[in-house]
């Protein structure tokens, strides 16, 4: 459905609410540090900083390697479908622009085992079409561990439906 039609379908309704479109490109960044410590606990090291980070489409998420030796990528089979995944080097602060809704998987590659992995949920219409399939990914190491823990949380805050 256009903008237009959308504008004209809230006019005929009659009402007087502001019309609110879909973020395009606009939308707000959203920092997630990577950390050898958790700033709170200190007892969890080598950790993506929120490790949940709920987001609108046309968001930007940055990863700052606010330590050293960390990078981001996504995680195969935790992307929602026509979404792009990314890489970055070690050390390299990298943005990403989510537009598809869903649930976003990702992971720090020489750490992953260590259980440094994190979920970004982009939230909006069809959100939950890849829950499953990120939920069904199965993980090597404390990972899977960390995995058991960030899905118990995220229900917990009610993100999962
Ligand atoms: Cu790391």
């Amino acid at each position: 459905m256009s903008l237009i039609l959308d504008r004209r379908s809230f006019l005929v309704a009659g009402t007087a609410l502001t019309l609110v479109s879909p973020a395009h490109g606009a939308g707000t960044t959203h920092d997630i540090q990577m950390l050898n410590r958790h700033p709170e606990n200190r007892r969890i090291t080598m950790v993506f900083h929120p490790i949940i980070q709920v987001v609108q489409p046309g968001d930007t998420v940055r990863f700052v390697p606010t330590n050293p030796g960390h990078n981001s990528q996504t995680i195969d089979g935790m992307l929602p479908v026509g979404a792009q995944s990314w890489r970055s080097r070690l050390n390299q602060e990298v943005s990403v622009t989510l537009t598809i809704p869903g649930f976003y998987g990702y992971k720090c590659l020489p750490h992953t085992a260590m259980g440094m992995v994190g979920l970004i949920i982009v939230e909006g219409d069809g959100m939950m079409d890849n829950l499953a399939a990120a939920r069904a990914v199965r993980h090597r190491g404390r990972a899977g561990k960390a995995w058991d823990e960030i899905w118990a949380q995220a229900a917990s805050d009610g993100l999962l439906g």
